[in-house]
């Protein structure tokens, strides 16, 4: 490592991996800018990466606070419909913990912050391994860096003194996976609201209860923040003890989002810097997310709340006689890079439903990110529907996949054909169907479906049909069954 640039204040550190950027503050607190990367993007990408990282502090001392980001090579945050955070978790592994996720960033970019006095401790001998997944709405490859900024206060500094010690307690509907998703579809749940997992009769099928944990030691919490996927209204941290079970704190989703609560123009109520929350051992936490189904399907969405936990008791109120589920603080406000919302009316495309018939057929072949029949950004004999006949399944093959391109067939209401943004297409088709990610990837570690076939349901009526690419959503398509 060599000194590379110098600001005024601000020094940079270039490594193999990126930079990390020292701005001194008060009584000896350091602003740490870290970049990683470039990461190289593929065309299409929705892949997971995990590596180990060599940006981190400078030296021993503790980590107050964390703010995610992903720029281009020039420095420019990239659109939110062009190229996405889709995760980014620091995990921490040290003699005291195996494998602790401790940061992470959603597209929702919460920023945390823990109150005064609060920190968690850096050791020069822990590891940390970055896991990301970096999704590519678009076939054009690029380069990106994941950014974040850390509040670092070195040891012995004046602003250390005092200080006293959190770890993440990391709370997930689905546990510890490499990628922890469920689907909330459309009419599921009551009223509108699915939240997973009470509203699934059978949320864990091997038996293990995956969004609960044990307090293993008299503790105080100090901070929790929600995460969600568009679609997401709120997630819930609660304690039981005994036979009462009490709310801890609700993470509010605040859409921005013209449309409503559809986009990632959101910010996340996160806990305010009074809240402490006295913990015994053998009290249970639980977390659940709440997700509105009345008119779309939500698929591989998320329900995460890291809670920030001592190692030792720092006082608190106790949660069965006092109401600690107190409002939340949203970490930001709108964001630019959410600006680009889709849904106007695109006169390049064209309404299947008033389309010809194409071809009766049994296959649609997927290639070069275009529906091999029926395409909507197609013209001519090429956008026609195909025809199948009822009882009679649509088989889709991707062909990308051998690219590690995944694409899905995805209901959304007819036409289907404006313009693509943030908000724009929906998985609101008034018949609920999806392929999944159709592609391949390591087991347990990848979005991908692990198929490259989908068939359509054989139960459909007769009519014309029009769906989208979760994953690409200005891949629009069109298929006609016929009585
Ligand atoms: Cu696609």
């Amino acid at each position: 490592m060599a000194p590379a640039a110098a600001h005024a204040r601000s020094t940079t550190v270039r490594t193999p991996q990126g930079t990390i950027t020292t701005t001194p503050g008060k009584n000896g607190l350091r602003h740490l800018t870290f970049r990683f990367g470039p990461v190289r993007i593929k065309p299409g990408q929705n892949t997971i990466a995990i590596t180990n990282s060599s940006l981190k502090p400078p030296g021993p001392g503790w980590i107050t606070s964390f703010a995610p980001n992903l720029t281009y090579v020039n420095g420019k945050v990239p659109r939110v419909d062009v190229i996405h955070l889709h995760h980014a978790v620091w995990i921490v592994s040290n003699a005291n913990q195996l494998v602790q996720p401790t940061w992470a960033a959603g597209e929702e970019k919460t920023i945390f912050r823990m109150p005064k006095g609060f920190g968690w401790r850096y050791r020069s001998s822990d590891r940390w391994l970055l896991n990301h997944m970096i999704h590519n709405l678009t076939p054009a490859p690029t380069r990106v860096y994941i950014t974040w900024k850390m509040d670092f206060i070195p040891l012995g500094a004046k602003a250390a003194k005092g200080m006293r010690e959190v770890r993440t307690q990391w709370m997930d509907v689905e546990g510890i996976k490499a990628y922890p998703v469920f689907d909330a579809l459309r009419g599921s749940g009551h009223n509108g609201l699915y939240t997973f997992p009470d509203d699934n009769p059978n949320p864990y099928p091997d038996g293990i209860v995956r969004n609960r944990w044990v307090v293993d030691h008299d503790a105080t919490l100090v901070g929790t923040a929600g995460h969600l996927h568009p679609g997401g209204l709120y997630t819930d941290l609660k304690l039981t003890r005994g036979d009462k079970t009490v709310e801890l704190f609700r993470s509010r989703a605040h859409y921005y989002e013209p449309a409503g609560a559809v986009s990632w123009d959101v910010s996340m109520t996160a806990t305010p810097k009074t809240w402490r929350v006295a913990v015994k051992k053998g009290d249970v936490l639980t977390v659940s997310g709440t997700y509105d189904t009345r008119t779309t399907s939500w698929y591989e969405v998320m329900a995460i709340m890291p809670v920030a936990i001592t190692l030792a008791p720092a006082g608190g109120a106790d949660p069965l006689t006092t109401n600690v589920a107190v409002k939340g603080v949203l970490t930001h406000g709108h964001l630019p890079e959410n600006d680009h919302h889709g849904g106007a009316p695109d006169p390049n495309r064209v309404r299947a439903a008033q389309l010809p018939d194409g071809p009766t057929t049994s296959t649609v072949d997927i290639d070069q990110f275009v529906y091999g029949q029926g395409d909507l950004s197609t013209t001519g004999a090429a956008a026609r529907p195909p025809v199948v006949g009822v009882g009679q399944p649509l088989t889709f093959v991707n062909d990308d996949a051998r690219r590690d391109i995944f694409h899905t067939i995805t209901a959304c209401r007819s036409p289907c054909t404006a313009t693509t943004g943030i908000a724009f297409p929906l998985a609101n088709g008034p018949t609920v169907f999806d392929s999944g990610e159709l592609g391949f990837g390591p087991a347990g570690f990848t979005a991908a479906a692990n198929r490259k076939t989908w068939q359509t349901p054989a139960d459909l009526a007769p009519g014309t049909y029009t769906y989208f690419c979760r994953i690409h959503p200005f891949m629009r398509g069109a298929f006609r069954v016929k009585g």
